[in-house]
């Protein structure tokens, strides 16, 4: 979500600016509310009119799928309703919320999607579509930087015509025995070979955030092991593969063509590195799945 500055004070009408005045000294909510509107005023965000239909002028037309929310962030695909076009699964950081959107095919792909607010948990940084419990109704996973710092599982209705109720939709933390760290980006695979597909995340350094992660152990590429029964929450194991600094983008690819998928990465220069990482190379960066 892009913001601007402000190039002009707003005019205010002597009389809103009389009402302001006094509902500053009456100490309601409202007061807090018009504080915040002070505040808010400094900056203005891009509305759709504000956008131009087209960027460069006469190219590449712009169609918002949404913008109901604050800090889009990593968007991904996945046909969750089998109609054979690809869906859409965004976390919005700052708004707290993950969305699901479904394409709604060309009749109405110009307009804002169908979507549904799959769950509500903060600071969700990334989110992709899995089928994590094998029940052929694709689920999504949000993994959460910020304060937060959990992994969460959207587990979908299994009756698909409740698909867009977000009553129907049931989130659920994936617990780990570990400080909490920042995850970053995530992504579904089959790392053991056994019971259900696991999930492989990688977090940023964190300096500490309420007495928890210390920036030594927070950066970690890792993966969460997925339990015979994967609704059984409590019985997920996360593993670390090793310490980065601050993990952006992961690709599952067979880099070396051996038959077992390897781990791409960017990694990013924090301004900390973590314990045992200093020297090392940052950029893109393939790890060689030991499997074979
Ligand atoms: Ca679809
Ligand atoms: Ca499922
Ligand atoms: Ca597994
Ligand atoms: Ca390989």
């Amino acid at each position: 979500m892009r913001i601007r500055k402000r190039h002009m004070a707003p005019l205010i009408h002597p009389l809103t600016l009389l009402m302001i005045t006094m509902l500053m000294f009456t100490g309601c909510a409202e007061c807090d509310r018009r504080a915040e509107i002070e505040v808010s005023n400094k900056f203005d965000i891009l509305s759709n009119s504000d956008v131009p239909d087209t960027w460069p002028k006469g190219f590449w037309r712009h169609h918002t799928i949404d913008d109901s929310s604050l800090g889009a962030d990593g968007t991904r695909f996945g046909d969750i309703n089998g109609d054979g076009l690809l869906d859409i699964t965004t976390p919005w950081e700052q708004g707290g919320i993950v969305r699901v959107y479904i394409n709604p095919g060309n009749k109405g792909l110009k307009d804002p999607w169908p979507q549904v607010t799959a769950g509500e948990v903060g600071d969700p940084e990334d989110s992709f579509f899995v089928d994590l419990d094998g029940d052929g109704h694709l689920d999504v996973v949000s993994a959460c930087e910020g304060k937060t710092q959990s992994m969460f599982v959207h587990w979908a209705p299994t009756d698909r015509s409740k698909l867009l109720n977000p009553a129907a939709w049931t989130t659920k933390p994936i617990p780990f025995n570990s400080d909490a760290v920042r995850w970053m980006y995530a992504f579904a695979m089959q790392i053991d070979g056994k019971a259900g597909v696991d999930i492989v995340a990688a977090s940023k350094y964190a300096l500490q955030i309420d007495g928890k992660a210390g920036i030594e152990d927070s950066a970690v590429l890792g993966w969460f092991q997925s339990p015979e029964n994967s609704r059984d929450m409590a019985s997920w194991r996360r593993h670390r593969l090793l310490l980065g600094t601050w993990f952006m983008t992961l690709r599952p690819s067979d880099i070396d063509k051996d038959g077992d998928l390897d781990i791409v990465t960017v990694e990013e220069k924090g301004p900390y590195l973590a314990k045992g990482y200093q020297g090392k190379e940052l950029g893109v960066i393939w790890y060689e799945n030991p499997a074979r």
